[in-house]
């Protein structure tokens, strides 16, 4: 085997954000970029010689490229293995089950994500630890430091490797193994879920649509609901995985996903519809008539997950993002467990998932999972989904009727500024944390303050303090907003203001959801400032 070190330039902009590197294409074709922060993270880990590495991604643009660099750098670095998916395809939960399964040393995920992808587009680089989670903080930490000092990498003189055919194969006397991407992922659902229930409720007239976004979770899902659930052929769309999604954003949100939303939403609507993002960890759940909000989905599957084999046990506990609503909050309450809240980002879950404190977890950036793997899981949730629904005979929209008649409701809506000034978006931050000591008692648009601080997460199982996790300002009627800025964003910053209102009146749980808020989205912009600081008049995105 030829190993080549080739010497290199270190670039100051390789710090990971919310899940790893993302940037656009052109950014990462730039000489060696790849190949620094991958050396990066190998340089930073210790312990891999003779060991696997799982390699997969979202089969965006640019993905099958990496994936031979990275490849030929894993043999150069010493490892014994690569398990790569056919076609250099792995959802991202998916490929946490492979590293799990297997044993690997870790993992390296090519996604962007719900981003959209193509030569101008997304692209990103994501470690994944042993347990088959995003690295945790302070082994991000690490990667950064080692991509400012960087002055070499090394690399094997090695054709490029066929990933289409499955089998192993020598490369530099590294073994590659490519695997099918689906068949282990189906077989860890059908482990979870009660399957023949489902496929009754389907044989009996169940009707279903789910938007594949063109992206990598159309393979999954068609095997998974066509195939071994016997939902009609049709039930997937947009199930071919394309490089650029089909010129669309593949994230399954209200605005992206509107095709679906319309239909779930007119007379012909079938009886539950979903969808799942660029790499397969978000989902969008609606109902015929009615759009669950993901953190009121990650409440009711808390509720209701008893009904599924894979935990007929119970719960550990429950953790959620702060931003998240309190839904979930008041399902642990009701259950006798504990409730968790970390900052954004699934790394966060890691611990509490391997201490086992939390089996379920969830976002209200579309993410919802559970211990069977360390990633978010969209189809997961869409089967769990599908599982109450087998066991309790009722429509979506009743469920969810019922679950806030029990628990009451929390209004909640996200309101996106994506692309803004970054400079702006620093200093409306700044503004918010420099008034946050004399917040409370005072009235904002005639909501009195209860509590202001920026968050900050202690976490349980490893003692760790992540700071600076997002502005909260809580009313006395338990009304809240939060701030913060994306940490996945690619081109000028993102603002992100979560608002939400608890309502337990049994007269005022079908309001519409921003007017439901609009005393509350009133103060936001009263303390913020955000039309003046950021040029916009609305919001791009509300979800
Ligand atoms: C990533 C993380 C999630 C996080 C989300 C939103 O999701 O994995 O845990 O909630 O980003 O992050 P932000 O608000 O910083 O943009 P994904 O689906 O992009 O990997």
């Amino acid at each position: 085997m030829m190993i080549r070190s080739v010497s290199t330039q270190p670039y100051d902009d390789q710090k990971p954000g919310t899940s790893g590197l993302r940037k656009k294409v052109p950014h990462f074709q730039q000489a060696n970029y790849v190949e620094n922060f991958v050396q990066s993270i190998f340089d930073s880990l210790e312990g891999f010689e003779g060991k696997a590495l799982v390699v997969g991604g979202d089969g965006r643009y640019f993905n099958r490229e990496v994936i031979q660099i990275v490849m030929k750098m894993a043999a150069a670095a010493g490892f014994g293995k690569v398990i790569v998916g056919q076609g250099g395809i792995l959802s991202t939960p998916a490929a946490s089950n492979v590293i799990r399964q297997s044993g690997a040393f870790g993992g390296i995920i090519l996604s962007a994500s719900h981003n959209p992808g193509g030569p101008k587009e997304d692209f990103g680089i994501k470690y994944n630890t042993g347990n088959g989670g995003p690295a945790p903080e302070k082994v991000t930490a690490e990667i950064y430091a080692r991509t400012k000092s960087i002055s070499e990498y090394k690399i094997i003189d090695a054709p490029d490797l066929d990933l289409d055919a499955l089998g192993d194969f020598d490369l530099g006397g590294m073994t590659v193994s490519v695997v099918d991407p689906v068949a282990a992922y189906a077989e860890l659902m059908e482990s979870l879920f009660d399957f023949p229930a489902i496929k009754a409720m389907f044989d009996g007239g169940f009707t279903m649509s789910f938007d594949a976004m063109h992206a990598v979770t159309g393979p999954y899902a068609t095997e998974i609901l066509e195939n071994r659930l016997g939902a009609a052929k049709g039930t997937v769309k947009n199930g071919t995985p394309l490089p650029d999604f089909g010129g669309h954003h593949p994230d399954p949100n209200l605005v992206h996903a509107k095709e679906l939303y319309d239909l779930m939403m007119s007379a012909d609507a079938p009886d539950f519809g979903a969808a799942s993002d660029g790499d397969g960890d978000r989902n969008l759940i609606i109902g015929k008539g009615i759009f669950v909000t993901p953190s009121d989905s990650l409440a009711l599957l808390a509720a209701n997950a008893h009904l599924a084999p894979g935990y007929k046990g119970g719960l550990s506990g429950i953790a959620r993002s702060m931003p998240t609503s309190g839904a979930a909050d008041r399902v642990a309450e009701k259950l006798g467990i504990e409730s968790y809240e970390t900052p954004t980002g699934w790394k966060f879950f890691g611990n509490l998932l391997d201490a086992d404190k939390a089996t379920i977890c969830g976002e209200e950036s579309a993410g919802t999972g559970s211990n069977h793997v360390r990633e978010k899981d969209g189809l997961w949730a869409v089967l769990l989904w599908l599982n109450i629904l087998a066991a309790r005979k009722e429509p979506a929209k009743d469920i969810v009727a019922a679950h806030w008649r029990e628990y009451g409701r929390n209004y909640y809506t996200r309101h996106d500024y994506e692309g803004i000034d970054a400079d702006a978006a620093e200093g409306l931050m700044a503004h918010l944390r420099a008034e946050l000591s004399s917040l409370p008692g005072t009235k904002i648009n005639g909501l009195f303050v209860s509590m202001a601080d920026d968050f900050s997460y202690h976490d349980p199982v490893d003692g760790s303090v992540s700071e600076n996790q997002g502005v909260r300002v809580m009313f006395e009627d338990g009304s809240r907003m939060v701030f913060r800025l994306s940490g996945t964003g690619t081109a000028g910053a993102t603002l992100r203001v979560y608002l939400e209102r608890l309502a337990t009146d049994p007269d005022k749980l079908a309001l519409e959801t921003q007017s439901a808020l609009a005393d509350v989205i009133g103060a936001a912009e009263d303390l913020a400032g955000i039309k003046q600081r950021t040029g916009r008049d609305a919001p791009d995105v509300i979800t």
